[in-house]
């Protein structure tokens, strides 16, 4: 697990990127895209970017030996309605799907390319896969090559690639004949792009700061640069954001969109960051960058996963797995949970499922992934993520699963409510916020109605917690409260240190202490000093323990300041003396002078008196013979009384000798 300094990560929030302020919300919008391509290797999709953006996206050296692309490549573009769109151009080749799945994670559309001559193709069926499990609602069907194909022969890649897509989002996607060679087709494809990306539900700017790092190196002067897509939020120069999983804080010391230094970058853009706080060797792709505290890095996630229905097999409940979410990839095992973990799960079923990654992992509730086998890497399935933040659980076991059902498809009330009554103590908005994924504004209007339902209670201002867990609580303390003065009488009630700790088992301190004043200020429990009584009930000492209290003042004036010590009383008076004694101290009746000798409120005043007497007589100083002299006691008793004495302020030791207080 990351370990994430909540106090930097606090500090850090002090200047983020989050909530967009009046200003930016009032500026005309400018509508904003990232389209990825997608296809077999060779179909065309690094010369189809060239015609539409004039840029060569093939940039390593590697690249253009082979011919063929191996990594991401990245180039702008404006259609002619003006949408500013991120083209990001991905490799073919089977064996660089890895570098596709980093790129591909947070497209708003596809373009699937498929070269006229050659047709659907491995690569072909495999990025639809993928895109269709990343959720990628919105495409365009190219068919490229144009220029090599006869018009019989295009209609039958045609019908081909319409079957290939029915029943999935691209469906009912436009076809376009292309030729990156003779520019053929162009003007449709611009064309399809804009009718496709036309109606709204583009991402927002308006939320918590995500982006996933695809590539990192170092510019001279600059330093450590990441690129990425910002899936969402906004990010300026000088903000502070958090890298994940490490949990670093690092300042953004510019901010550059497509080459451009830009004062702002929004969601939708791609992006290089020049980061401060964090060097070469410390970021890698795959990591994340995010609003300080938004997001917690987990080994265990529990998520829906789905096993595409050409897998050629059952899929095992225990398998090793490749995770992809945004540009990383991680290694781990993929438990079946449920049913499905006691057989197998059949070529296009579903389970629930617990992901134990080798490496934490940085997800929010609903984010899409891609599951790859280990070995060889295929692409065979997917999900959605249901808990970012799990915890192990066991296969076989049921209990719990109906929860992460309702994490899955519940409301977002029934889902803040599941959190609720799970939490042993209150919690904070934005702490349920980030437990459920969701907008701390969306969780605060599902908590006010939760609260006005009475399903849950807020316990001090700005927390909360089930209605259950929180009169549970009540109750425990109340009943604690109860039994105490039930089973001690002469006592007036139990010890507030001690209440607590007996129930610390029961009850976190904090959720304990906003219990106990409750019941207080309810007027349940009644406190006098550190003590505390059920309300209502009123105090009578037993009639026995006040007589022997009686017969131990009693016993205690006898001989003037000559008391019998604790144990002498103690056996003169039997057991019940010691309780007689503790509500003699309740009750101020008696005052405890040393662990040897107590007295009685009685001779506490005549002491005193003596000793004001004394100094009223215009002594200036008193020593332990003259204490013996007026008050009768020797030595043995002295000592103790004149240093309670100082203890209460009635006379100040100085060498030998006392003055007074
Ligand atoms: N005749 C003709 N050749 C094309 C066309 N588009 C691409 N090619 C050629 O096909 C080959 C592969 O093109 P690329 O654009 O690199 O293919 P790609 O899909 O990017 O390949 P990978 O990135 O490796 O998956 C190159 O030699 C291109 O010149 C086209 O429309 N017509
Ligand atoms: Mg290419």
């Amino acid at each position: 697990m990351a370990s994430r300094s909540p106090k930097s990560a606090g500090a850090a929030a002090a200047r983020v990127a989050s909530a967009p302020d009046a200003a930016a919300r009032a500026a005309p919008a400018r509508r904003l895209a990232v389209v990825g391509t997608a296809g077999h290797i060779d179909h065309g999709k690094t010369a189809l970017v060239r015609r539409l953006t004039g840029v060569d996206t093939d940039r390593l050296p590697e690249e253009k030996r082979r011919g063929i692309s191996i990594d991401l490549g990245f180039a702008p573009l404006v259609t002619p309605a003006g949408v500013h769109v991120g083209i990001v151009d991905v490799p073919g080749h089977e064996r660089f799907v890895k570098n596709m799945l980093a790129g591909v994670g947070g497209v708003d559309l596809v373009l699937l390319v498929i070269a006229a001559d050659e047709g659907v193709m491995p690569q072909t069926r495999e990025h639809l896969a993928i895109v269709k499990l990343l959720g990628v609602q919105r495409g365009v069907i190219v068919l490229t090559k144009l220029d090599l194909v006869e018009s019989d022969w295009l209609a039958l890649v045609t019908r081909d690639v319409r079957s290939l897509v029915a029943g999935t989002f691209l469906a009912d996607a436009p076809i376009v004949p292309f030729s990156a060679v003779s520019g053929a087709g162009q003007g449709e494809l611009l064309a399809a792009l804009d009718a496709q990306l036309a109606p709204p539900g583009l991402r927002s700017s308006d939320e918590a700061v995500r982006l996933p790092v695809d590539r990192v190196f170092t510019v001279e002067g600059f330093g450590t640069v990441v690129t990425g897509t910002l899936w969402r939020g906004r990010v300026r120069t000088g903000d502070t954001l958090e890298l994940l999983p490490s949990g670093r804080p690092v300042r953004l010391r510019r901010v550059q969109v497509h080459g451009k230094t830009v004062d702002e970058a929004l969601a939708g853009q791609r992006t290089a960051l020049a980061l401060h706080g964090v060097e070469r060797e410390q970021v890698e792709r795959g990591d994340w960058l995010c609003l300080p505290g938004s997001l917690r890095a987990s080994r265990v996630l529990d998520v829906r996963f789905e096993l595409l229905p050409d897998y050629p097999r059952d899929w095992k409940p225990d398998t090793r797995v490749r995770f992809h979410l945004g540009a990383s990839e991680i290694i781990g095992r993929l438990l079946l949970l449920g049913s499905a973990a006691r057989s197998a799960l059949p070529p296009g079923g579903s389970s629930l499922a617990q992901l134990r990654l080798e490496r934490p992992a940085v997800a929010a509730r609903g984010d899409r992934f891609v599951v790859r086998s280990y070995s060889p890497s295929r692409t065979v399935g997917g999900g959605t993520v249901i808990e970012p933040v799990a915890e192990r659980r066991r296969r076989s076991e049921v209990a719990g699963l109906d929860s992460l059902e309702v994490h899955e498809s519940g409301s977002l009330e029934s889902r803040v409510l599941e959190k609720l009554a799970s939490a042993s103590r209150p919690v904070s908005t934005e702490q349920l916020a980030q437990e459920v994924g969701e907008g701390v504004t969306a969780v605060a209007v599902a908590l006010d109605s939760l609260v006005a339902r009475g399903s849950a209670v807020s316990p001090a201002a700005g927390r909360w917690l089930g209605d259950a867990r929180w009169h549970e609580a009540r109750d425990a303390v109340e009943n604690a409260v109860r039994e105490y003065a039930s089973q001690h009488p002469s006592r007036y009630g139990v010890m507030k240190g001690e209440l607590k700790s007996g129930l610390k088992a029961a009850m976190d301190g904090a959720l304990f202490d906003l219990a106990f004043a409750s019941l207080l200020s309810d007027g349940e429990l009644e406190q006098k000093g550190e003590r505390v009584r059920p309300g209502g009930l009123p105090w009578e000492p037993p009639e026995a323990t006040v007589a022997l209290l009686e017969k131990l003042e009693a016993m205690l004036e006898a001989e003037g300041f000559l008391v019998p010590d604790n144990d002498a009383w103690q056996k003169a008076l039997g057991a019940g003396s010691v309780e007689a004694a503790a509500l003699g101290h309740f009750l101020g009746r008696l005052v405890r002078v040393d662990s040897q000798f107590t007295y009685t409120a009685k001779q506490m005043e005549k002491l005193r008196a003596l000793v004001s007497g004394w100094f009223d007589a215009g002594n200036a100083t008193l020593t332990v013979a003259d204490f013996r002299g007026f008050t009768g006691a020797s030595r043995k008793f002295a000592v103790p009384l004149l240093e309670h004495c100082d203890r209460t302020g009635w006379t100040v030791r100085v060498g030998d000798e006392r003055r007074r207080g």
